[in-house]
């Protein structure tokens, strides 16, 4: 660390006028509130000798919390709200459990094979009775999860079995792919298939089931969809076993294809078993791994959001809220940004007797944008009401928009401060999906409420099956305050009964969203200028848990590299050069790409990028060829993928 000051002052002065601009823009949206004035996050304090690794929280009659680790242990944690909560190991030796339920005096553990209830009958503070529920055949692949139990208001349980991973998601043993419904005596009932990577699901205040998916082959985001009894969410490897006794639909594996690239919506209306997500969670914007569902059930809890959901994300370590309604018989909503800034993975989300939100971590073999690899937090609610958007409802041309403060009039009636992009993805065996279909509409006109608490958003050509950007940016509310998150996504399966708008289909831009935008700062062949080799050649991969295997290169100021990135890792990766200490800044900057994400291949145009890869996918290598600056100093490399730029970073040393 030597760099001489007058050498990066212009630097400094370039990064001082970026800050100036871009915090007068961020102002624009949100710096008079923030998340953390609303929503405290408290972690609980383990002991060091403890790997709690949280597959599940549950708390008993008496306010005590049960954590179920990975490493196959039950803890029981007294007073999970003090300051100083004691711990007690009440079992061991499961085989690593993803889920906990407590009901009259037993807790009810989903590990790999088998669902399993522990009970301490002799009053000891141990479990000395493990009983097999109900067992399923496992092939001893690594990505055979299995989650839950949740119960049903009659007693019973649900479970969720996750797909094997085979270079794809594979179904190699029965019902993997699979919810299944189990009796306290053991009986089993599969009830629904098409599931991928079910970590998360629950019941809304209806009672009705709900899942959530994560991205991956054949699913081209993530999903919240309502499960009923034979519905079919989209990932074919589970109809493997329609053909068995006790399965409540028909459709084969083979009838599922996507040689005509339809979307999984347009499938659906020739494939009546196909049930559309109520709400799709953009890839990279709502998160990358939905996880648990948690219903609001008060308007106590975390303010006027009572019956909606709250999802947790695993790799960006927050959670999100969902708001539904009904239309045509079906659900559809929203999904919006609630609270980010959790220490690790977030699997798992409980109530507590407190009314806190209790959140379950680990991010061991998965890697998270929160720093630590396990962890609980609370999360609670100071009872200051943040200025939300509360929901957003399909009209039958257009949308409403109803906030938890009445509007300012002025900037609620410009039309301005409004934008709605429908987009939608790939229905493919393809690991995930570019946006496509993208198309910025029209808000004809607009009204405001007399109560000033929600506006109506009269909007052209509105597509059914297609998910909505609604935006409301520059809207403020009496006091001056803006929107604490201006954006949500709802996902338009069904257009409401009534008037249409006079163009139906068709209207608006069409965006060029789905091919790779050319950047100057990416050059993968050697430049034409250079008439010698290049001076250095430097080779890069990757290391598991979201790291570079070299955290430090030095190269001569001035000095013509090739530099080769080669991803051996399993997820996408990229590397972005950036100047000194612009990691943050730039991997930030990344997360907020929105929408054109993909087509920037997740690099944002700043002037703190010097130079870039593509966004390689798992195997890929690529050489890019740049000039080093004169300027000595510690430049930064780092991975712009949504969240790896917490860990996955180093420093290019100049001298
Ligand atoms: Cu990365």
């Amino acid at each position: 660390m030597k760099p001489s000051k007058t050498c990066i002052f212009p630097f400094i002065v370039a990064l001082s006028l970026f800050t100036f601009f871009g915090q007068k823009s961020l102002f624009a949206q949100s710096s008079d509130q923030s998340e953390g004035d609303h929503f405290s996050i408290t972690t609980l304090n383990i002991p060091d000798e403890i790997v709690m690794e949280a597959g599940g929280l549950a708390f008993d009659d008496e306010g005590n919390l049960a954590v179920v680790t990975r490493r196959g242990e039950v803890w029981i944690v007294n007073n999970p709200q003090s300051e100083n909560p004691t711990f007690s190991r009440f079992g061991q030796s499961l085989h690593e459990p993803l889920g906990i339920a407590y009901r009259e005096g037993a807790y009810y553990i989903a590990q790999r094979g088998e669902l399993v209830r522990l009970e301490d009958s002799n009053g000891d503070g141990y479990a000395d009775l493990y009983q097999t529920i109900y067992r399923w055949p496992l092939t001893g692949n690594y990505h055979e999860y299995s989650y839950g139990p949740k119960f049903l208001p009659n007693g019973d349980m649900l479970v969720t079995l996750n797909l094997s991973w085979i270079g794809y998601g594979a179904s190699l043993t029965d019902w993997r792919g699979w919810m299944l419904r189990i009796t306290q005596e053991g009986e089993m009932t599969p009830f629904a298939t098409g599931l991928r990577s079910p970590l998360g699901f629950g019941l809304n205040a209806e009672g009705d089931i709900f899942y959530t998916e994560n991205e991956g082959d054949w699913i081209g985001s993530g999903w919240m969809t309502h499960l009923e009894e034979g519905d079919f969410a989209g990932h074919p490897e589970g109809l493997r076993w329609t053909e068995m006794d006790g399965s409540p639909l028909d459709l084969r594996f083979e009838d599922i294809d996507d040689s005509e690239g339809l979307t999984l919506f347009e499938q659906s209306q020739s494939i009546p078993e196909i049930k559309n997500p109520a709400t799709w969670f953009p890839h990279t914007i709502m998160g990358i791994s939905t996880s648990d569902i948690l219903l609001i059930e008060n308007d106590d809890q975390v303010g006027p959001f009572a019956g909606q959901l709250l999802v947790g994300d695993q790799g960006h370590s927050k959670i999100m809220r969902v708001y539904h309604e009904k239309v045509n018989g079906e659900y559809q909503g929203a999904v919006f940004d609630f609270r980010e800034g959790f220490q690790s993975g977030i699997v798992k989300l409980e109530w507590g007797p407190d009314n806190q939100v209790y959140v379950g971590m680990t991010s061991r073999g998965w890697g998270s944008t929160g720093r630590d690899q396990y962890g609980i937090q609370r999360m609670s609610w100071n009872g200051e009401i943040p200025f939300e958007m509360q929901k957003i409802n399909a009209e039958s041309n257009g949308f409403t928009l109803t906030f938890t403060k009445p509007v300012d009039h002025q900037s609620a009636m410009d039309i301005n401060n409004y934008s709605v992009t429908d987009f939608t993805y790939r229905y493919d065996a393809a690991y995930g999906s570019p946006v496509i279909n993208r198309q910025n509409k029209t808000i004809t006109r607009l009204s405001v409420s007399d109560d000033r608490m929600s506006v109506r958003l009269y909007v052209d050509g509105l597509r059914e099956g297609y998910i909505n950007e609604v935006r409301a940016g520059d809207v403020f509310n009496e006091a001056g305050q803006s929107l604490l998150h201006p954006v949500g996504y709802y996902t338009l399966n069904n257009l409401p009964e009534g008037e249409r708008s006079a163009v139906a289909e068709g209207t608006g831009v069409e965006r060029a969203g789905d091919e790779p935008g050319l950047s100057t700062k990416k050059i993968t062949e050697r430049p034409a200028g250079w008439d010698t080799e290049p001076d250095v050649r430097i080779q890069l991969a990757t290391e598991p848990g979201l790291q570079y295997d070299q955290n430090l290169i030095t190269v001569q100021a001035g000095s013509r590299i090739a530099f080769t990135f080669e991803n051996d890792d399993d997820m996408a990766h990229n590397v972005v050069i950036t100047l000194p200490e612009s990691a943050d800044s730039v991997g930030e900057a990344a997360m907020n790409l929105g929408l054109d994400a993909d087509a920037l291949e997740f690099v944002p145009r700043m002037d703190e990028v010097l130079f870039h890869t593509s966004m390689l996918q798992p195997g890929q290598s690529e050489t890019i060829y740049f000039e080093i600056p004169d300027t000595p100093g510690d430049y930064d490399f780092v991975c712009t993928f949504p969240g790896h730029h917490i860990s996955m970073r180093g420093v290019l040393r100049v001298y």
